[in-house]
């Protein structure tokens, strides 16, 4: 059955996920069937400008041939073999991501909240059996605002009521500071027991909040000074999204392998998941160098799906794309287009007060309360007008479109955002 042909309408498959599915999500009223690069059809054959790359993750642009194709390819050879036996693909693969990232080892996993787990856990271990805490006394650094994803955990250390209400008891060792404020940081390495910093290199759920500019390098040289682990959650904001092949990277402009500049952020674990795979597969990887990654044995980590052959072959696809097109120096350039066109528009409307981000992840502040109607019935004008967004926090709209868009795509979705803002009406 061709999905874009399908008997049911928008309205019935709405009504579908409200009678079964958990009322987990609140998404906007429209109904995918079909995408290519930057764009996306609803079930009606009406064509969008996918504004939101499923929260960063087809970063290479909607059914990328090349991607699909090396799945395809491996997909009718070999799915999964466990990680009881080898494989003909995890061992390419891992060659592949630690030279493309340049670390000794990968631990594969599929979705970001894994991947995150695996770097808490890699950090305990590594204190206790190299930085010589006692056991069960080892603290990890957090941010206020911070987001890492769903499980127990993870939630544990959120300040986001949403996130963890009514889901404790929670799990203990973390610490909460203030987030991009390097005094805050230094006074809690001082304090005794901490093993790491996780940070998210642009905070992008609490609202995409950029850094200081040298607040990552003054964070890795802070946790260097105090033997703590520098941990950078990039699963949102990795793979070119922020205009460098990491947001770690500063400004850095080279496709892979870092330079080293000074504003490098070199981190001691990086976390990727989301447009490693470009979107078509859950593909996560926590990447660090071996006096860190050696500390953990067979039988101590894993998962079933976790390095299976079609992930390994997707995940060098993605990438090829990321090199060979670009991506990184096209979501730098259009980032640049793009903000100076909103910041255009906001000196000459009320309705948005703010315009800010890196590359292509980027948030418009709508001028009315978080707990208003506002900015979400400003998505559903951009939907009505042919470009999908969505409202994090109530009044901010995040703008993160895939990376393989070109200029004059950018410019109609320019267009398209003033037209909608212009008419807007309370
Ligand atoms: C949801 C936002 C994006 C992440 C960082 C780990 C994970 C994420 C920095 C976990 C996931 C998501 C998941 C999605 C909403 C979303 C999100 F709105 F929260 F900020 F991307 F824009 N680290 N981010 O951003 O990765 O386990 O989901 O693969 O509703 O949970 P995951």
């Amino acid at each position: 059955m061709n999905a874009t042909t399908t008997a049911l309408s928008s309205e019935q498959l709405m009504q579908l996920e409200d009678k079964y599915g958990a009322h987990n999500y609140h998404p906007l009223p429209v109904v995918l069937a079909k995408g290519d690069g930057v764009y996306v059809w609803d079930v009606e054959g009406k064509r969008y400008y996918d504004f939101l790359s499923a929260y960063s993750a087809v970063n290479q642009g909607h059914c990328h041939p090349a991607i699909i194709g090396a799945m395809i390819e491996q997909a009718q050879t070999l799915t999964l073999t466990s990680r009881a036996f080898f494989n003909d693909t995890l061992g390419v693969y891992e060659k592949y991501v630690t030279e493309y990232f340049g670390f000794d080892k990968v631990l594969p996993m599929n979705t970001g909240a894994e991947a995150v787990e695996t770097a808490i856990k890699l950090c305990r271990k590594w204190a206790y059996e190299k930085k010589g805490i006692n056991e069960n006394d080892a603290k990890i650094i957090v941010c206020d605002g911070n987001f890492h994803g769903r499980t127990t955990t993870i939630i544990s250390f959120s300040n986001d009521p949403d996130a963890n209400k009514n889901f404790g008891p929670f799990t203990p060792g973390f610490i909460r500071i203030p987030y991009d404020d390097i005094e805050a940081l230094e006074k809690a390495l001082q304090t005794e027991n901490v093993a790491g910093f996780l940070v998210e290199p642009i905070q992008g759920e609490a609202g995409v909040y950029v850094p200081q500019e040298d607040f990552l390098a003054n964070a890795r040289a802070l946790c260097t000074k105090y033997n703590t682990l520098f941990i950078a959650d990039e699963v949102q904001t990795g793979i070119a999204r922020t205009g460098s092949l990491l947001a770690v990277c500063g400004n850095c402009t080279c496709e892979n392998k870092c330079e080293k500049q000074a504003s490098y952020a070199q981190p001691d674990i990086l976390i990727l998941g989301k447009a490693l795979s470009g979107g078509v597969y859950p593909v996560s990887a926590v990447l660090a160098n071996d006096e860190i990654m050696m500390v953990i044995k067979p039988g101590q980590h894993g998962s079933t799906f976790g390095g299976n052959p079609i992930a390994a072959k997707v995940a060098v696809a993605a990438l090829d794309v990321v090199t060979n097109e670009q991506l990184a120096l096209n979501a730098r350039r259009l980032g640049e287009i793009f903000r100076k066109e909103m910041q255009r528009i906001i000196d000459t409307t009320d309705l948005v007060v703010k315009v800010r981000g890196k590359g292509l992840l980027n948030a418009i502040i709508v001028n009315d309360t978080p707990d208003s109607a506002t900015a979400w019935n400003l998505c559903v004008q951009l939907k009505e007008n042919g470009l999908l967004a969505k409202p994090t926090h109530g009044n901010i709209i995040r703008f993160a479109p895939p990376l393989v868009m070109n200029e004059e795509q950018l410019m109609e979705c320019v267009a398209i955002i003033e037209k909608t803002i212009r008419a807007f009406k309370k």
